[in-house]
């Protein structure tokens, strides 16, 4: 795309994507965002048609496109289960689906066959409960091979998943099961935390007690393989197969608008809310993604590190990689257990093609020391992706540099829990990547930057980054008209606008650059500054791993930037490096950016996606009752970053 010159981007440090790579790629026509563009929304049946359909679809989009309802793939009838599991048995049956790598290095590995007949026997199990089209079930499970089973069944029968994070109390987990009507629920008696077993029924068990509603069956895998008691109503998962060995579930077709799952939002700056997902829509979206971003071919084995219980997993380990037939990765432990090459170790051991993870885990990486990776052999790697977060450049080019070997392109993806699917990055085989913007809207999707009164931002200037068509993996509030967190700014026209709740810039190449939540924001004498831009600052600074600025209150400014800085291993927090991220922060930003306070922490707070959770430091900047940390992996980090604050004072 950029052998035109004229056509390269200008910035310092773009890279053109290898040509090996480009060799390969699935992707490599320069010219199909401009087919897309003069196809909308027709361009979206390369997408449909990655997918098997029971009856086609008639159209692509029904209606004008403008006005919602928005139906996808109109007509069309399909089931998911039969798209990621049944139409791989006649060319691959004998190739691994899901290699699964547990806590305690133990593997499992499930061929199609065997998935389809696990699918199979557990949907037959499922129905035997009672669970039919439309019911809610949820599944409150660690990363084992039973959840993605459990997902695929359910799609099996028609019936809605609801995956709850393992890691939840049993009061979310009700909450959950309450907003959601869901009166099936699938877990697990226990699994290991950090070396302990946890007791996760007991959790489940606690839930259903404190429902208002009744829990008409629970089933139990069993993870620590411990007698585990059974009340009424409660069934052991291996009963249930052997109770339904060899049996066949006929596949309930759905329409393509019909719900697939439902998944709570991460609540990194409000409550969480769910959305729901389609099962025509959806597929083909992710799949398209897979395809056209993540480079995923059938002989791949692709591993996305997240969990299962976000939308990144249900996405990109679950529904992507099996539609296409690939072999997808699922890793149930931490990266840093037993060594902090853990990753590294089933990246070589697996000769994983693709690998996918999030910014948060690319720091903590850092961290630890390049050393870690260097002990292994990573060539079998083609292609590296990074979600969740923006990335500093520093960063993108530590893990192009360490874990790609400088020779795989990096695609920074821009997506939501409510978005489904991928909507901005660079395409691996034609796109020139600038290390710390996403890049375009992905072909077909109408995401822009627009300031407070809704008109398109300058390059480089800051605004609001919103969605202005639909997309097919939209969730069905969205597709029938409704709305999802903010409507403002809105479209002068009245058309169709998603605001995302992020800020962003476009550049002259039309990247995009997410800065962060719209919330995040600080502005210091009227001046905005993105929590992305003053964090990127003070990680180039040497010795520091991560930092997270948010804005404290200032009589004079109104805000004062206050910065939390975790150093890098065996790196001193003192006075010398407080000086070097000051001065950073002038020089790359400004003065009035200088930060007021500089405070070390070993962490920094963290939802349990990984996201730095910016809201709670800002209560503790601002000496104000912490707001709700349900969402937080690490509460324990608040009392000791308040108690440094403190003793600073
Ligand atoms: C998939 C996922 C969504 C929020 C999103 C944005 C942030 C995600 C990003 C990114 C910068 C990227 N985000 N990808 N920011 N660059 N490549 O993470 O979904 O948990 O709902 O979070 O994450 O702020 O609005 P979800």
């Amino acid at each position: 795309m950029h052998d035109d010159p004229a056509r390269r981007p200008l910035d310092r440090g773009a890279h053109d994507p290898p040509e090996p790579f480009v060799a390969q790629a699935n992707v490599t026509d320069p010219d199909l965002r401009s087919a897309f563009e003069r196809e909308w929304p027709d361009c979206w049946a390369r997408a449909g048609d990655l997918l098997e359909w029971e009856r086609p679809y008639e159209s692509v989009l029904a209606g004008d496109g403008e006005t919602p309802p928005f139906r996808w793939f109109d007509g069309g009838r399909l089931n998911a289960s039969v798209n990621c599991v049944d139409r791989h048995l006649e060319d691959r049956k004998s190739q691994v689906a899901i290699r699964w790598e547990g806590r305690l290095g133990e593997t499992r590995s499930y061929t199609y066959l065997d998935l389809h007949r696990e699918v199979n026997e557990f949907a037959a199990g499922l129905r035997s409960l009672g669970v039919g089209p439309d019911d809610v079930v949820t599944l409150y499970m660690p990363m084992i091979p039973e959840l993605p089973v459990a997902m695929l069944a359910c799609a099996r029968l028609g019936a809605v998943h609801n995956v709850v994070f393992a890691g939840f109390s049993a009061e979310a987990l009700a909450a959950r099961m309450a907003r959601a009507d869901s009166r099936f629920l699938v877990t697990c008696d226990g699994y290991y935390r950090r070396g302990a077993a946890t007791n996760q029924k007991n959790k489940a068990d606690n839930a259903r007690i404190s429902l208002d509603h009744e829990v008409e069956a629970t089933v139990v895998v069993s993870r620590l393989g411990e007698e585990t008691h059974l009340g009424k109503d409660q069934y052991s998962y291996v009963d249930l197969l052997a109770a339904h060995e060899g049996a066949r579930v006929a596949p309930v077709a759905r329409d393509a608008g019909d719900p697939l799952f439902l998944i709570y939002t991460s609540g990194t700056t409000g409550a969480p809310t769910a959305v729901t997902h389609t099962t025509g829509g959806y597929l083909a979206h992710v799949a398209w993604t897979a395809r056209a971003v993540l480079d995923l071919e059938p002989e791949d084995t692709y591993w996305c590190s997240a969990d299962i219980g976000w939308i990144t997993g249900h996405s990109y380990i679950v529904y992507g990689p099996l539609a296409l037939g690939a072999t997808t990765m699922l890793y149930e432990g931490a990266p840093d257990h037993p060594e902090r090459d853990r990753l590294w170790r089933i990246i070589e051991r697996n000769a994983i093609d693709v690998f996918y993870t999030a910014p948060t885990a690319i720091r903590s990486f850092m961290k630890w020391g390049s050393d870690h990776p260097e002990r292994h052999d990573l060539s079998s790697l083609r292609l590296l992706g990074t979600v969740g977060e923006p990335i500093n450049p520093r960063a993108w080019e530590w893990y192009r540099a360490h874990i790609g070997g400088g020779s795989c392109p990096v695609v920074d993806t821009w997506w939501q829990t409510e978005t489904g699917a991928i909507l901005a990055s660079t395409l691996p085989g034609t796109d020139a990547m600038k290390p710390g913007s996403v890049g375009p809207p992905l072909p077909g999707i109408e995401a822009r930057v627009v300031d407070e009164a809704g008109e398109p931002t300058p390059p480089g200037e800051p605004g609001h980054l919103v969605v202005d068509r639909p997309w097919p993996g939209m969730p069905t509030t969205l597709a029938e008209g409704g709305t999802l967190g903010s409507t403002h700014p809105a479209r002068d026209d009245g058309g169709f606008r998603y605001v995302a709740g992020d800020e962003a810039t476009v550049d002259e190449d039309g990247y995009l650059t997410v800065l962060g939540r719209v919330d995040d924001v600080i502005n210091v004498a009227g001046r905005r500054f993105s929590s992305m831009e003053l964090e990127s600052s003070i990680v180039e600074v040497n010795g520091v791993a991560e930092a997270a600025v948010i804005g404290s209150a200032d009589d004079r400014t109104g805000k004062a930037v206050c910065a939390y800085v975790s150093p890098e291993r065996d790196r001193p927090a003192d006075d010398d490096l407080r000086a070097r991220i000051e001065r950073r922060v002038r020089e790359a930003i400004g003065p009035i950016a200088t930060p007021d306070a500089v405070v070390f922490t070993p962490e920094l707070p963290k939802t349990r996606s990984g996201k730095i959770m910016r809201r709670l430091l800002e209560d503790i900047a601002n000496d104000e009752p912490l707001g709700d940390t349900s969402a937080l992996r690490n509460p324990e980090i608040l009392g000791e970053i308040e108690s440094t604050i403190r003793e600073d004072a």
